[in-house]
């Protein structure tokens, strides 16, 4: 097993997580198997507590995990699937030490923080990245590890300790640590010395850069490369150059442009790992198919307006993987993406009388849009804004997708315009609601006392039911017979409506196993209103975009017949 450490100095938020995960997806080009880990030097145990509005959105893996939005980005780039033990976080590492010693593991012995919980983190690295995390089912070839927060803070000592003694463990053509630094731009001059500082700070403490990564707005002068290099004794080809660029999509071929593979390589031995042939073409075909993608990005002719109507909709990292999901769409559908930010309570009669001017734009946007998205959300603020939102959608003839929320706010309109339940709503919103306007109800198998690890959460099937083959989500989905997503509810429409939903054309075409829970709906003669109960955001891949949103923008934008018809896949061949 290989490890590439990915490490930060100066500030935190430079774009770590993206080198990281652009790093791992050209390994993969060489034919490699990747993995990742994210180390993260907080106390908390799980994100599933965490507010949205201090830590953008919680992203939810396969096994039910809640981690925050980083190893998100690795399952995007790598197309890898990880598990919450992919996360390390200094309130995990901690526990599993305590919770060893109150067992009686270390007989009595002081428990230290050196050696055994470094030792700990050690082990636990060791332990997951061994973990297969795609369809091979194989052990991974290497893996990223990226070390949150900066070099040099309290809270990341522990681990950088660990890491220093790692590297001795598993040897040295083993392990190789990149650091992302920062290059400031003052007065058109580019500074060298925070980079420097950063670099002296890391050898302090027993880690030597194999590669320095440096942000900078502009692409780094001849004379600013030698000047680190020389400073920071490494070789030229040492530092990587990673400035602003258009999307982040492009970051993988920098990298590639300045050979960073060839040092790799080199350092790591990586021609060592026996590859058979097809591994290698997988490989060149993945670097072909991003090629292509890259290539399209910003030379779409056409353009496609989302309104994405929300509720942290001035913290956009909140809805991050939904944007994700919406550009690895768009990019898919060769057309470029402009969403459209529209808060929910803005469009609700109170803001009328409030503020004319904020309900007006509101509109604007959800008047123009080509499609509608309500994602998901908790909570009753801005749930007749979405009802609003979704009304349009219906009666406009607009591309709608609705998720966790969105579907159940799509449905509540619904029951109130169309089956004249008037005053429905969801119990989550109205606790005290009678029985018969109850549209939302809480799944019964939900302990209600206990907040917190109380959800549907994680991978479950989605059953189509007979009949549904006109269902547009369906062919999209590549007409399979059910698919795999990831949940995280605890409200879900009630079953006893369901048939008088369908009679009016609300059709329940996916559900669970036991046929009673509502998974998608798609309206009858309607160009695109569709909502899943769970959420496609967390699956979607840059190479392989999440299907309910790909239909959504291929709606929105017009071309659902060229997508059915497979005339948008990437090329996986460089003749192009
Ligand atoms: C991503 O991985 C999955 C499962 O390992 C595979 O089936 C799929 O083809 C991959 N997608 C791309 C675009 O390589
Ligand atoms: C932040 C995070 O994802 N935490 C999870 C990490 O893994 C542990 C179990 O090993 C889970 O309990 C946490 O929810």
């Amino acid at each position: 097993m290989k490890y590439v450490v990915v490490s930060g100095g100066v500030i935190s938020g430079i774009g770590k997580g993206v080198l990281a995960s652009s790093t791992g997806m050209l390994l993969k080009t060489l034919g490699l198997k990747t993995t990742s880990i994210k180390i993260d030097p907080y106390m908390n145990i799980d994100a599933g507590t965490m507010s949205p509005l201090e830590h953008g959105e919680c992203f939810v893996l396969d096994d039910g995990g809640e981690t925050d939005l980083d190893l998100g980005n690795y399952e995007r780039y790598m197309n890898v699937t990880l598990t919450k033990d992919h996360n390390i976080t200094t309130g995990k590492i901690y526990s599993y030490v305590i919770s060893k010693e109150r067992k009686g593991d270390y007989l009595g012995k002081t428990v230290q923080i050196v050696p055994h919980l470094t030792n700990a983190i050690q082990d636990w690295i060791e332990r997951v990245a061994r973990i297969p995390v795609d369809d091979s089912g194989m052990e991974p070839d290497v893996c990223i590890i990226e070390l949150g927060g900066t070099v040099g803070d309290i809270e990341s000592a522990p681990f950088v300790e660990a890491l220093r003694q790692f590297q001795f463990r598993v040897g040295k053509e083993n392990f190789c640590l990149i650091h992302v630094s920062l290059v400031p731009v003052i007065h058109g001059e580019q500074k060298t010395k925070p980079t420097q500082a950063a670099i002296k700070d890391l050898r302090s403490l027993g880690l030597n850069p194999d590669m320095i990564a440096c942000r900078c707005a502009k692409e780094l002068d001849q004379p600013t490369i030698q000047k680190i290099a020389m400073f920071c004794h490494v070789g030229p080809d040492q530092v990587v150059n990673v400035h602003d660029v258009e999307t982040t999509y492009h970051i993988p071929l920098l990298l590639l442009s300045q050979n960073m593979m060839d040092y790799l390589s080199k350092r790591l031995q990586l021609e060592d790992i026996s590859l058979g042939a097809e591994d290698k073409q997988r490989g060149e075909q993945l670097l072909a198919k991003w090629k292509d993608m890259a290539g399209t990005f910003g030379h779409a002719e056409q353009s496609v307006k989302i309104a994405l109507v929300g509720k942290y909709t001035n913290l956009r990292d909140s809805y991050l993987s939904v944007i994700k999901s919406l550009e690895h769409s768009s990019m898919k559908c060769r057309t470029k993406l402009e969403i459209l930010w529209v808060e929910a309570t803005d469009l609700e009669v109170e803001t009328q009388t409030a503020d004319k001017n904020k309900f007006h734009q509101a509109w604007e946007k959800v008047s123009t849009a080509d499609g509608i998205i309500v994602p998901g959300g908790f909570g009753t603020r801005g749930s007749e804004g979405m009802i609003l939102a979704a009304k349009w959608a219906r009666e406009s003839n607009v591309p709608y997708l609705g998720i966790c929320l969105g579907l159940q706010v799509a449905t509540i309109e619904f029951a109130r315009n169309v089956l004249g339940i008037k005053d429905g709503n969801s119990a989550e919103f109205l606790p005290e609601l009678p029985e018969e306007k109850q549209i939302v109800v809480y799944m019964p198998e939900i302990d209600k006392e206990n907040m917190g690890g109380t959800m549907r959460l994680g991978l479950r099937p989605t059953y189509f039911q007979e009949g549904t083959e006109w269902a547009t989500i369906r062919k999209v989905y590549g007409n399979s017979d059910s698919v795999e997503e990831r949940h995280r509810h605890r409200y879900e429409i009630n079953p006893a409506l369901i048939e008088r939903l369908e009679e009016k054309g609300l059709c329940f075409v996916g559900r669970d196993e036991t046929g009673n829970r509502c998974e998608i709906f798609e309206l009858k003669d309607h160009p695109y209103y569709v909502a899943t109960q769970y959420h496609p955001e967390y699956t979607s891949k840059v190479l392989g975009p999440s299907k309910p949103f790909l239909g959504l923008i291929a709606a929105a934008a017009g071309v659902m017949e060229p997508l059915l018809e497979g005339q948008f896949e990437y090329k996986g061949t460089a003749d192009f």
